[in-house]
């Protein structure tokens, strides 16, 4: 008789335990949560030079052709060398594609919606001047992107770059 109850109590014990265990876990993932969602919003700015010559030994081209950013995050392309420009051709669906830059002038973009972006420079986007922004880790636009005709060079260098993601 005294087994049994002593079993019974060690069980409720054992809840009451485990209950607590749980609660105060649940307490630490709400922190950490709370923690990643205020880190979520990127406020990073990220730098692309507009070069003739790259130090690979590639002309007209930006310093970076890929660059990965948070959802928040602002890209400022600087004309190092000069003739070049950004023109975005392709991005997320809702994405309203900016006029594009003036050729040699700073230009600067903060991007709010996740997904894969094109741009290239209007002169030479056939000769492959062309880079991929993509922001929060989303390329689920990726199909639309490869879609996207550039021609010459460009196109030849979208398919390469698209496959490296
Ligand atoms: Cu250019």
């Amino acid at each position: 008789m005294f087994n049994k109850y002593y079993l019974i109590l060690t069980f409720f014990i054992g809840l009451l335990i485990s209950g607590c265990d749980n609660s105060s876990k649940n307490n630490q993932n709400e922190t950490k949560e709370e923690i990643s969602n205020s880190d979520a919003g990127g406020t990073a700015e990220i730098t692309i030079d507009m070069l003739n010559t790259r130090e690979d030994g590639e002309r007209m081209v930006y310093s970076q052709d890929v660059v990965n950013i948070k959802v928040g995050d602002t890209v400022k392309w600087l004309p190092k060398d000069g003739g070049h420009n950004v023109e975005f051709v392709a991005g997320p669906e809702s994405f309203e594609i900016p006029p594009k830059s003036y050729i040699n002038r700073e230009v600067s973009i903060k991007f709010n919606i996740p997904g894969i972006y094109l741009y290239v420079c209007s002169p030479h986007s056939i000769m492959g001047m062309i880079g991929l922004i993509i922001v929060g880790n989303d390329t689920s636009n990726k199909e639309e992107i490869a879609s996207y005709d550039i021609g010459g060079k460009g196109s030849k260098k979208l398919k390469t770059l698209l496959n490296g993601i």
